[in-house]
């Protein structure tokens, strides 16, 4: 049973990105048609606008931007996992 609660809590971890499909590195096209005025960064109300789920935008937001500065360059929002 120790072995399928690990493997379980694992799963668990994972999915909490992984199931949701949601962070993963995004795509130079995609970073510019969601910078809107086009500065060549995202603020969160722009990353939020075309971010698919509302609920989780904040918690990607803080994902993609690595050095926490506010914004997501096009290099944070390109570079992945
Ligand atoms: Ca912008
Ligand atoms: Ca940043």
């Amino acid at each position: 049973m120790t072995c399928f609660k690990t493997t379980v809590a694992a799963l668990a971890v994972a999915g909490i990105l992984a199931t949701s499909g949601l962070i993963y590195a995004g795509t130079p096209e995609e970073f510019d048609k969601c910078d809107k005025n086009k500065d060549g960064k995202l603020t969160f109300e722009e990353f939020k606008a075309c971010y698919p789920d509302k609920t989780k935008a904040k918690e990607a937001f803080d994902w993609y931007d690595r050095n926490k500065d506010g914004v997501i360059t096009k290099d944070e929002y390109t570079a992945g996992m």
